[in-house]
Formats: C-alpha cells, structure tokens, sequence
C-alpha cells in the first residue's frame, strides 16, 4: 500500500460530538392537572414511568444537570407535573410516577387522572418517553399504560433504563421478551432507547432524536459583503 494510502487511514477520525448541546435548563413551573401547566407553545416531551425507575436521574443525565430533577430515595414522593425549558427550544416534562404501592387506590386514581389530562390535552406535547426497568421483564402495568397510549393516539417511544446494573446478555433478554409482547400486542414504539444514567449511555441517541423533533431554525442567508468603496 503506498504511504499516502495508510497516512489516510491511519489518521485520526475527526472528534466531532454532534450530540445537542445543553445551553440552558431552567424549571419553569409545576402542576397537578392540565390546566394548571403553564402556557407554552414549545415543543414538550413528557417522561414517564413507575416510582424508582430511574426517570430523575435520567433527566438529569439529558439535561446535563445534576440537581435538575431530584433524585428520591422516597419513590413515589414527586406528585407533580414539572416543567423544564430547556436551551429556549423545547421543554422537557417531569411526570409523576404511576403504580406506587403506598398512596391509596383513590389517591392513585385521582393522579392517573390528572395525569392522563396532561397526555390527552396538552396540544403542544410531541412524545411521550416511557421508562422501563431493563433489570426487569416487561411488566404488566407498563405494557398496560403504553397500550393505553397508543390508544389515545399519543406518540411514544420506550427508554430501557439502568442498563448498567445487569450484563448485557440480560438486557437484551430483556428486550427481546418487550419486543415481543409489543408484538403480541400490536404496539408500535416510534424507538426503544437503551439508557444508563451511570455510563451515560443513551443520551446522545435520546438528545439526537429529540433534535430531529424541533422546528428546523432558518438557516442564515448567505450574507452579502457591505460595500465600502464609498469610503475610499
Ligand atoms: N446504577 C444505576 N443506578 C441508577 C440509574 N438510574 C437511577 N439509578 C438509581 O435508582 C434509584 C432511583 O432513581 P431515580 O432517578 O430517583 O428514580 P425515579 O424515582 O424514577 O425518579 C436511585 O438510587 C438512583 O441512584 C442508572 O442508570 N444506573
Ligand atoms: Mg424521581
């Protein structure tokens, strides 16, 4: 091969991180129901899932924040519907966890119902991302809640999270047995996300997806030089 072959291939690949940038992050309000929520005409994605799922520690990982959203040794504390603006563009919603064994069935209910509010009525709402544990099987109470947002009509993807914390062959066992009953079930996930909030894995993807979501900003015109020959 002659030398300026292997220069060629033995030169560095250019380091470009293409991956979104986080400028900004600021909460921006809270609420209980729909017509609490602040007013906005950002695109929202909404994350989702049960107590403990790791969902405050995902959002921290996307919005490169250690303390944006709090992470609970209480699973089950947050009841609130938050709201994070996130570089002007978009904003990212905290949404409480569903199917925590310590409220009361009415209490849960009352909170399935504000929550599913937010879901159906928020106009502004591009996806929802629901959390799943990849430690675990597909559950029954998360395949039932991503049936019912398919039947709403309510795009979703799915984020298999904590995928740090088994081997690797376990999580697509894991995957293998959601991505079949998906099947079983005619659900269509726009993605299945794999995520780590440990290794950061997942975010670039995540980030990425969601930038492919946004309105595309208008790109500059090709400026014309000022003319300063009156000057001379
Ligand atoms: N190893 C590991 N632990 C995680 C990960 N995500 C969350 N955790 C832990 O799981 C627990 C629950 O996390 P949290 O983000 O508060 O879950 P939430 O209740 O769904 O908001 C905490 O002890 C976190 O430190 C992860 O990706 N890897
Ligand atoms: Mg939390």
């Amino acid at each position: 091969m002659p030398d300026s072959f292997s220069a060629v291939f033995t030169s560095e690949a250019p380091t470009t991180d293409t991956t979104m940038k986080i400028i900004s992050a600021q909460f921006t309000g809270c609420a209980t129901d729909l017509e609490g929520c602040p007013p906005s005409s950002l695109p929202e994605f909404a994350f989702v899932g049960r107590s403990n799922v790791g969902k405050s520690s995902l959002i921290n990982l996307l919005a490169d924040s250690s303390g944006l959203a709090k992470i609970s040794g209480t699973p089950g504390k947050t009841r609130l519907i938050n709201f994070f603006r996130i570089n002007d563009q978009w904003t990212l919603v905290d949404l409480p966890g569903y199917g925590f064994a310590k409220v009361s069935k009415a209490q849960q209910a009352a909170f399935n119902e504000q929550v599913s509010g937010y879901l159906t009525g928020r106009e502004n709402l591009k996806q929802v991302f629901a959390l799943l544990d990849s430690q675990l099987e597909p559950l029954d109470t998360d395949l039932a809640f991503i049936d019912w947002l398919q039947q709403c009509g309510i795009p979703y993807s799915i984020i298999l999270t904590k995928t740090d914390r088994s081997a690797d062959a376990k999580v697509q066992n894991h995957e293998g047995q959601l991505l079949q009953a998906l099947e079983d079930y005619g659900l269509n996930p726009n993605e299945v996300f794999k995520c780590s909030a440990k290794t950061k894995r997942g975010r670039g993807a995540v980030l990425n997806w969601i930038e492919g979501r946004l309105p595309k900003k208008p790109k500059k015109k090709a400026g014309k030089s000022i003319q300063l020959g009156w000057m001379r």
